[in-house]
């Protein structure tokens, strides 16, 4: 049986179980967080930066939540083909989850981590660069929309996207500049995967450092 460490706030647990439920995948959530320390410790001791999500099938463990997706994909495949099967359009694929975890998650994520680390006063050289590179890379995947679409089915791009810009538009709003970003950031939260994971995450909004906004 396949068991996925994670939380269900986590953008990057919800990059694993985008794929476990858009396949119907069998698996067991094993919650990390301060009610089950076993789990935690596992996380700790499997990831080289005890990061979640981790996925173990049997005596196999898988870390990084790009790596789990390509696990499913080789070893659990279903009717959501998460990686193409053209190689080019494969490229393709994994060229944007490398764009939506470095450039929007990563940046978004510093954003956060600033509010984490001083909620009251946090470093406003990250709120700035960090704000400013989301910006930068809302543009980039506006004009790269203009002549390219997402599969639409759900892939390792919809596993990386969805959750990235989930939260990236909550710490700086997609602007309207950005019309194709807007209307793929709501059909991505549109898939049955994707809103099963913003709707089971509902309960933890409040743990959002920036306060989370009232839609989506
Ligand atoms: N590069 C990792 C990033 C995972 C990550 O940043 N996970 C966050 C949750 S979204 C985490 O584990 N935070 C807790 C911590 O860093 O202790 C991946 O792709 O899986």
């Amino acid at each position: 049986m396949l068991a996925l460490y994670g939380h269900l706030f986590s953008s990057y647990t919800w990059k694993a179980l985008i794929p476990l439920y858009a396949n119907g995948t069998p698996f067991e959530f094993r919650d990390v967080s301060p009610e089950h320390p076993d789990n935690g410790a596992f996380v700790q001791a499997a990831h080289p930066s005890g990061k979640f999500p981790v996925l173990t099938d049997g005596d196999v463990t898988v870390v990084e939540a790009t790596a789990i997706v390509e696990y499913l994909a080789a070893r659990y495949p279903g009717p959501a083909p998460l990686i193409p099967a053209d190689p080019a359009e494969a490229v393709t694929a994994r060229m944007m989850d490398r764009v939506f975890d470095n450039y929007v998650m990563n940046h978004l994520q510093r954003v956060v981590l600033a509010f984490i680390a001083d909620p009251q006063n946090p470093d406003p050289g990250i709120l700035v660069s960090g704000r400013q590179e989301l910006r930068r890379t809302y543009r980039w995947l506006e004009s790269w929309l203009e002549s390219n679409a997402l599969p639409p089915h759900v892939s390792l791009v919809t596993c990386a996207a969805a959750p990235s810009l989930f939260y990236a538009d909550w710490v700086e709003r997609i602007p309207t500049d950005c019309p194709r970003l807007a209307a793929l950031r709501a059909e991505l939260l549109a898939l049955p995967p994707v809103a099963r994971c913003v709707d089971d995450a509902r309960p933890f909004r409040s743990y959002f450092p920036l306060g989370a906004p009232d839609r989506d």
